[in-house]
């Protein structure tokens, strides 16, 4: 049977780096399938992570948990006709919750070996309110602190107990007999996403869930919390400078912001990552289209028009797609 591990936690907590780290470090002997499905775009994330693996289905505009299961399990069965993958990984959005994908998962015969949540332990308090972080948390049986280089011990124990208090609180039910699904849940710590091996050897057996999607009340969180997403192009010819101050002056309601950009005075187009103030910049050979911006948080559209009247050389599209 082909085994599975789900990758949930909010925008910018470390998922991918995770999925990249840990599959490098504990997989690289099982022919390993990663599913990502980003809230963005385009797939930034897969491009570099086909560079390094195996098998990367993507699967962009639209959450997997919301509009998109049918075509996630038709790219699930395309890719085990294809690769005939040991492992499947698949990370959800930020904006996702786990479960749908868990029920799409066990759906197609595939074992849930666990539903993983990473945390950001640096920044879990000032996302730990939105809903879907919360629903996050409950509906997974592995839960990573991440990012335990930027904490000290007292924020970390401080995070540990608040994520515990949200688990406990959040943790996902059989509406009917009222019985937590996940009688048992591990919390431990990573840097950069690096896991224990133990935390993927298949003790958390979670098939006691047939049956509950009839009963799960599905929460249209994107509309709840409005997480949305805003796409901006840049000019031709701006310097790296013009970027870095644009990431120095990103408002609260921002969490993340991913890109490619070109510049002047970089050879390589340049890959973006920015969440909770963090930015990292990595070189991307072959890029060739336009310079583009992702604006992911709440409410934002305000937001980002008064960035792009800021940075001229920062473009709203002039088109909306329809909904
Ligand atoms: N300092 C620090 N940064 C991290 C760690 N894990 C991830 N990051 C950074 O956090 C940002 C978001 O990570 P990413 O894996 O893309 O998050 P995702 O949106 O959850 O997939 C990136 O810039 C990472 O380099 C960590 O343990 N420590
Ligand atoms: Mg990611």
């Amino acid at each position: 049977m082909i085994q599975s591990f789900v990758i949930t936690g909010f925008l910018g907590v470390g998922k991918t780096t995770m999925l990249t780290n840990t599959v490098k470090e504990h997989f690289s002997d099982k022919k390993v399938a990663i599913i990502v499905n980003e809230f963005g775009d385009i797939g930034i994330d897969g491009n570099i992570l086909s560079n390094v693996y195996s098998e990367v289905l993507e699967i962009s505009e639209g959450c997997i948990c919301c509009q998109l299961a049918e075509e996630f399990e038709s790219g699930v069965i395309e890719i085990m006709n294809k690769y005939n993958p040991e492992i499947i990984f698949v990370e959800t959005s930020g904006a996702s919750e786990p479960f749908p994908i868990f029920l799409s998962l066990q759906n197609l015969g595939i074992s849930v070996e666990g539903v993983i949540c990473v945390v950001d332990a640096k920044n879990l308090d000032s996302y730990k309110d939105n809903s879907t972080a919360k629903y996050q948390i409950g509906g997974s049986n592995i839960i990573i602190l991440n990012k335990t280089d930027l904490v000290s011990e007292l924020e970390l124990e401080h995070a540990r107990k608040e994520v515990i208090e949200i688990k406990e609180k959040f943790n996902i039910k059989n509406n009917l007999t009222g019985k937590m699904i996940f009688t048992n849940y591990v919390v431990d710590n990573a840097q950069q996403g690096v896991v224990k091996k133990d935390i993927f050897n298949g003790v958390f057996k979670t098939e006691e869930i047939i049956g509950l999607a009839k009963d799960y009340n599905h929460l249209d969180h994107t509309t709840e919390d409005s997480i949305t997403q805003k796409v901006v192009y840049l000019k031709e010819n701006i310097n790296f400078n013009d970027i870095d101050e644009v990431l120095q002056n990103i408002p609260k309601s921002i969490y993340r912001v991913k890109g490619i950009v070109r510049t002047l005075d970089v050879p390589n187009p340049l890959v973006i990552n920015y969440s909770f103030g963090n930015v990292s910049y990595d070189e991307l050979e072959g890029y060739s289209e336009k310079s583009i911006l992702i604006f992911i948080g709440e409410s934002i559209d305000d937001d980002v028009l008064l960035l792009t009247e800021k940075f001229e050389f920062m473009n709203l599209p002039k088109f909306r797609l329809a909904k």
